[in-house]
C-alpha cells in the first residue's frame, strides 16, 4: 500500500506525509491511506502553485493547471479583491423604504406567499464551519442561544421551518450541510431531539468535502497527527461539489424543488417564510437574491455587496481595502453600503449548472495557525500563522448569475450573527441574545402587551413566525414582570413559561 501512495505523492513531491508510515498500526495506515486517497491531488498541487508557492518568490512553480479526476477544471475568473474595489460601487436594490422597488409591495407578498406555498422551495442550511471564533466545542447549531429557552440555534431554526411549512399548509425539505468537524454531532444531534418536530423523511444531512491546510511557506501538506492530514472544510462554495457528489442536487430535483432558500446556522433571526424576499426574487425573475442590511461603518464584518462593471459580486469584510470601504457620498452615506447577511435565494438550474466537474469557483486562501506534527514527531502549536487553508465562497456565483437581485433588511429584525465567544465586542452570544429579546419584546407591546423594562422576552417560532401570529392570541391586558418564553402547546395554543 506504501508503494501505492507514494506513487500519488511523489509526483506531487508530498511523499513527507509517509514519514511516519512504518510506525503506524495497520488501521492508522488504512486511515492515512484513506485521507490520501481521497484527496484530489491535481487541485491541491495547483493551489499550492497557484496560491502559495508564488507568493513566497521566484521559485514558486507556474499555475499548474487545474484539473480534477483527470478531467480538466476550470476556474471561474475571479479579478482581485483590490482592483474590483475600485471600480466597485454599491448594488441597484430594493431598500426598506421601497425604492428600488418595480413591483408593489402586496404583489410581492401575494408571489412570496406562491412561492413559500408552492411545494418547489426548499430550505438550505449551511453548518459546516468548525466555529473555532465562538470557543464552543460542539457543532456551532448546538449552542444554546435561546435567551430564557436554552434552545439550540438548531432547534430555532429547525421550528422556523416547521412553522413555515404550517403557516403555508406544505413541506419545505430542509437540507443541512455539515462537514467532517461537524456531521457526526450533528446528525446525533437532530435525531436525538426528533428533528424538533420535521419529519425525518424530509430533513437530509449532507456532508461537503474538506480541503488540506498547507505550510504557508513549503506548501507542503501538514499532519493533525503521525496518521491524519490536517484537513478543513471546503468553504460553503464546496456546497457546490457535495450538491453532486452527495446526490443531493437529485434528491431535490426528485422532490420537484426549483429553488432554495439559504441561510447560515449562526443567524436565529433567518427570516424563513418571510414572503416578500421570495416574491421580490420571482417577479423580477433573478437566480440569485440576497438579502443586505445597511453597513453601520466602513469595517463591519460583513461581506460587500457591489456592483462591477454592471455585475453584482460580494468583496469580503477581510479582502476590501479600507480606502475603498470608507467612501462615502457627499450626504455621508457610504458608498459600499451593502452588507451581506448570507441569506439567499438560489433557482436550482443556476447551482446545476456550476456544480458540474468542468468548472469550480475560484479558491479563497486563508492564513492560519494551524498546529501540525513535525519532522521529529511533534506536535507543534504555532505562535503566528504558519499555515494555508482553501475555501470557496457560495456567493461567488453572484457575477455569473443572469440576474441577482439585492433585497434590503432590517437587521434589527432579521440579523444577528453568532460569531465570537461571550465577552467579545461584537457578535457574541450577549449580543445575538439582546437583539432577539428587543425583536420580540416589540411583537408583544404591538400586540398590547406591557413587558417590564430589563425582562427577557422570548418567543418560539412555533409560536409566532412573524408579529400578525400573534394578533387575538393573547390574554388582555397582558403584564410581564418576569423572563418569559412563549411557546406552542401541544394544542397550538400559546404557553408561556419562566427560564428551566
Ligand atoms: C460570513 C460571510 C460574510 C457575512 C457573514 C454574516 C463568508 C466568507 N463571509 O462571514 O460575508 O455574510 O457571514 O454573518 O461567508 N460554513 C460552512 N462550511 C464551510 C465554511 C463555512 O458550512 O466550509 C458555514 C458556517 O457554518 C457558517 C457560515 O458558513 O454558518 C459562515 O461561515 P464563516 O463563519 O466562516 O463566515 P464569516 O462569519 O466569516
Amino acid at each position: 500500500m506504501k508503494h501505492e501512495l507514494l506513487a500519488l505523492l511523489a509526483p506531487i513531491e508530498q511523499q513527507h506525509v509517509l514519514a511516519f508510515w512504518d510506525r503506524l498500526s495497520p488501521d492508522q495506515q488504512q486511515s492515512l491511506a484513506e485521507q490520501i486517497r481521497e484527496l484530489d491531488l491535481d487541485l491541491v498541487h495547483s493551489l499550492v502553485h497557484t496560491h502559495v508557492l508564488p507568493r513566497n518568490g521566484p521559485q514558486g512553480g507556474s499555475p499548474a493547471p487545474l484539473s480534477t479526476s483527470g478531467g480538466v477544471a476550470r476556474t471561474l475568473p475571479a479579478e482581485p479583491p483590490a482592483s474590483l474595489a475600485e471600480r466597485a460601487v454599491g448594488p441597484p436594490a430594493i431598500r426598506l423604504n421601497g425604492a428600488g422597488a418595480s413591483y408593489p409591495v402586496d404583489e410581492a407578498r401575494r408571489t412570496g406567499i406562491q412561492a413559500w406555498s408552492s411545494g418547489q422551495l426548499g430550505v438550505l442550511l449551511v453548518a459546516g464551519g468548525q466555529g473555532t471564533r465562538l470557543g464552543f466545542d460542539h457543532p456551532k447549531g448546538m449552542y444554546p442561544i435561546g435567551p430564557v429557552s436554552g434552545c439550540s440555534l438548531f432547534q430555532i431554526l429547525c421550528e422556523k421551518v416547521l412553522a413555515a411549512q404550517r403557516r403555508y399548509d406544505v413541506t419545505l425539505p430542509l437540507y443541512i450541510m455539515t462537514s467532517r468537524a461537524t456531521h457526526d454531532e450533528t446528525c446525533a444531534f437532530l435525531a436525538q431531539h426528533g428533528y424538533f418536530g420535521l419529519a425525518p423523511s424530509h430533513v437530509t444531512l449532507f456532508r461537503q468535502g474538506s480541503l488540506p491546510a498547507v505550510d504557508a511557506q513549503t506548501g507542503r501538506l501538514l499532519l493533525e497527527s503521525p496518521s491524519s492530514l490536517a484537513l478543513a472544510p471546503d468553504g460553503h462554495g464546496g456546497l457546490l461539489r457535495a450538491l453532486r457528489s452527495q446526490g443531493v442536487l437529485q434528491d431535490m430535483q426528485d422532490r420537484g424543488l426549483t429553488r432554495l432558500f439559504y441561510m447560515q446556522v449562526d443567524n436565529p433571526l433567518a427570516t424563513v417564510g418571510e414572503p416578500l424576499f421570495a416574491g421580490w426574487h420571482l417577479l423580477e425573475q433573478s437566480e440569485l437574491s440576497t438579502q443586505v442590511v445597511a453597513k453601520q461603518a466602513p469595517d463591519e464584518r460583513v461581506g460587500n455587496v457591489v456592483e462591477v462593471d454592471g455585475r453584482v459580486q460580494i468583496i469580503e469584510y477581510s479582502d476590501l481595502p479600507a480606502e475603498a470601504a470608507a467612501r462615502r457620498h457627499p450626504d455621508g452615506s457610504l458608498v459600499l453600503w451593502a452588507g451581506n447577511i448570507a441569506v439567499h435565494l438560489f433557482e436550482l438550474p443556476l447551482l446545476a449548472q456550476f456544480s458540474t466537474a468542468d468548472c469550480t469557483l475560484p479558491f479563497h486562501v486563508a492564513r492560519k495557525k494551524v498546529p501540525y506534527i513535525d519532522e521529529s514527531g511533534y506536535r507543534v502549536q504555532p505562535e503566528r500563522e504558519n499555515a494555508c487553508k482553501f475555501e470557496q465562497f457560495i456567493f461567488d456565483l453572484l457575477p455569473h448569475a443572469r440576474r441577482a437581485l439585492v433585497v434590503e433588511v432590517d437587521a434589527e429584525q432579521a440579523f444577528a450573527p453568532l460569531k465570537n465567544a461571550p465577552g467579545a465586542p461584537r457578535d457574541a452570544p450577549e449580543h445575538v441574545q439582546a437583539r432577539m429579546i428587543r425583536l420580540h419584546r416589540r411583537w408583544l407591546e404591538a400586540a398590547a402587551v406591557r413587558v417590564a423594562p430589563g425582562v427577557k422576552v422570548e418567543i418560539s417560532p412555533l409560536a409566532a413566525l412573524a408579529p400578525d401570529d400573534l394578533a387575538g392570541r393573547l390574554p388582555q391586558n397582558w403584564q410581564i414582570e418576569a423572563d418569559t418564553y412563549i411557546y406552542a402547546a401541544a394544542d397550538g395554543s400559546l404557553a408561556w413559561r419562566g427560564a428551566k
